[in-house]
């Protein structure tokens, strides 16, 4: 009989090549662990029960190798995803490790760099769609300044748009099941980030030749840096349709991006997502973007990977038992969430216009006395959260 928590494939929890493959160099410290066999790394999530893997290019086939060499390292890598039954539902470029991106890609002020960073881009997408990827995450990590006159922000967002256009126009002409998904953050590495939050990067998506191939890629922690909430930022893109794809991860308020395992963070926002993306038909993977402590060696590296989804399995379970009491069901209803449901005058402007309820005989001091009784409703959740109901 499976463990209580053990995740199924069915659960659909990937992993980038790049978390449990992370090496432990920081800005202040050398690698702690040795490189990692990206096939050992398929191996592994397998046998834990995960449901896929995703790359940036350089985490599977290392920076400039030539061509033979890369052809042998995606032979090797295809055969562990046909042995382990492993899937490849994203994909992703590195537009940032190379000095080369030091001042970004697709909004470089160099030209030259932007147009490498298109062809390295669509390079890589042949090869995620050769290997079944549906959704290519763009993280423009190295997309922004450190000071005022360094970037003009306008025609850089021009640039980005330009990047963006080109890249529909190719997947559309080659006919690939493919769409874009753009990952905010608000700084690291640069001080500061062009899209650097969800917001952002909704708007920008509007502006966009192609809108219906590009969505957002949140991750938990990016949002959580510039202090905002992140189940409220997932609810925006749910709302909008532009949650493609997803990153969870552990962040504990506004500080350099720590990247812990899934519920290492910030619990409550932790609890409110997985009650979201499983109550509002989200049925992309669950992917997790994290870092290994440093600390740590291998014991680490997969205890950690293995603890992320255990995290999002009892949260959704403590998620499910909260909707399912009738106590909270009672409690919903007497802070009025039914209420918030029914639209505000669907009878017209007209009739709002004519219905003296709404305001000539409004008593604004008897409503304004109406309690929202949330004190209850939120402690239901928490006592939840906690394992005590
Ligand atoms: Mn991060």
């Amino acid at each position: 009989m499976p463990e209580r928590f053990s995740p199924r494939p069915e659960d659909r929890f990937t992993f980038g090549l790049w978390t449990v493959g992370w090496q432990g160099r920081d800005p202040f410290g050398d690698a702690t662990r040795p490189a990692l066999d990206p096939v050992e790394s398929v191996e592994r999530l397998a046998a834990l029960g995960a449901y896929g893997v995703t790359f940036h290019d350089d985490d599977l086939i290392p920076f400039g190798a030539p061509e033979a060499e890369r052809d042998t390292i995606v032979k090797r890598f295809r055969a562990a995803l046909d042995r382990t039954g492993l899937a490849v539902p994203m994909a992703t470029t590195n537009l940032f490790t190379h000095p080369v991106f030091k001042d970004g890609a697709f909004t470089a002020n160099d030209r030259d760099v932007r147009r490498y960073a298109l062809r390295k881009t669509l390079r890589n997408i042949d090869l995620a769609v050769e290997l079944g990827a549906t959704t290519y995450v763009a993280w423009g990590g190295r997309e922004g300044a450190e000071s005022g006159a360094a970037k003009d922000v306008q025609v850089a967002l021009d640039r980005m748009k330009e990047a963006f256009d080109l890249l529909g126009e190719y997947v559309t002409e080659q006919g690939y099941d493919l769409r874009f998904a753009i990952e905010p953050k608000p700084n690291e590495p640069r001080g500061d980030i062009l899209l650097p939050t969800i917001g952002h990067a909704l708007a920008f998506i509007e502006r966009l030749e192609r809108p219906e191939l590009v969505g957002v890629n949140p991750e938990t922690g990016h949002e959580q840096m510039a202090g905002l909430n992140f189940p409220h930022g997932i609810a925006q893109a749910l709302w909008a349709g532009k949650l493609f794809h997803i990153d969870l991860n552990g962040q504990s308020g506004i500080k350099y991006d720590q990247d812990f395992r899934f519920g290492a963070g910030d619990l409550r926002q932790a609890f409110w997502l997985v009650d979201l993306l499983e109550t509002a038909g989200y049925t992309g993977p669950r992917h997790f973007d994290f870092k290994p402590v440093r600390t740590d060696g291998f014991d680490g590296v997969w205890e950690s990977a293995k603890n992320c989804m255990r995290n999002y399995l009892i949260l959704k379970e403590r998620a499910a038992a909260f909707r399912a009491d009738p106590e909270v069901q009672a409690a919903l209803t007497a802070s009025r969430l039914d209420e918030l449901a029914v639209p505000t005058a669907a009878d017209g402007l007209t009739a709002l216009l004519a219905d003296p309820t709404a305001y000539e005989t409004f008593d604004v001091d008897t409503v304004a006395a109406r309690s929202m009784a949330f004190e209850r409703l939120d402690q239901l959740a928490l006592d939840h959260l906690l394992g005590v109901r």
